[in-house]
């Protein structure tokens, strides 16, 4: 990934894609497009889709997953309602907390930015220990340090990752 020159005031923001639900690889195509076209955010890369096995419970379809990099003006709470409206228009249905589901959007990261509030917190609390977000993540961004945490090809080097299937 080339790393974007950023407007001011901008960021540059990582977003997890997944689903596991009513055809997942057309789910994901069409999130993509949705957030590229949100005002105030432009595609900057996005990675291979990932076939993996649910984390959790073990009785739910595999899942696809990806990664997304875009810059953005919007502010991080701004973003997610952003990110949770098209989840919604994807037919996300919040029933129990690790179930199957259509689309899950993650903001994983923004900038150099660590925060938390009981709506949001910034890195992802699970991004270190999840091969499927790992993944996709080092391979449009291997250089990344992650706030709090420390180079991703570190942090990649400790999480196994023979389950995830490329999508070619
Ligand atoms: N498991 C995988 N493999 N991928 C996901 O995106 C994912 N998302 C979730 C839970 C249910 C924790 N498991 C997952 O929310």
């Amino acid at each position: 990934m080339v790393t974007p020159n950023l407007k001011p005031g901008h960021e540059l923001v990582f977003i997890g894609l997944g689903s596991n639900l009513d055809r997942p690889v057309e789910q994901l195509k069409s999130a993509r497009l949705a957030i590229s076209v949100l005002p105030l955010v432009e595609e900057v890369s996005f990675s291979s889709l990932y076939l993996n096995p649910p984390m959790g419970p073990q009785d739910q379809p595999d899942y696809v997953n990806a990664v997304m990099a875009v810059t953005t003006g919007l502010p991080p709470l701004t973003l997610l309602a952003s990110l949770q409206t098209i989840e919604s228009e994807h037919g996300r249905v919040r029933t129990c907390r690790w179930g199957a589901r259509t689309l899950d959007l993650d903001i994983l990261l923004y900038g150099p930015l660590e925060m938390s509030v009981p709506e949001l917190t910034i890195p992802h609390p699970g991004l270190t220990e999840r091969a499927f977000v790992l993944c996709p993540l080092y391979e449009i961004a291997p250089e990344l340090i992650i706030p709090g945490k420390g180079k991703i090809a570190d942090i990649l080097a400790q999480c196994p990752t023979d389950q995830l299937k490329k999508l070619t």
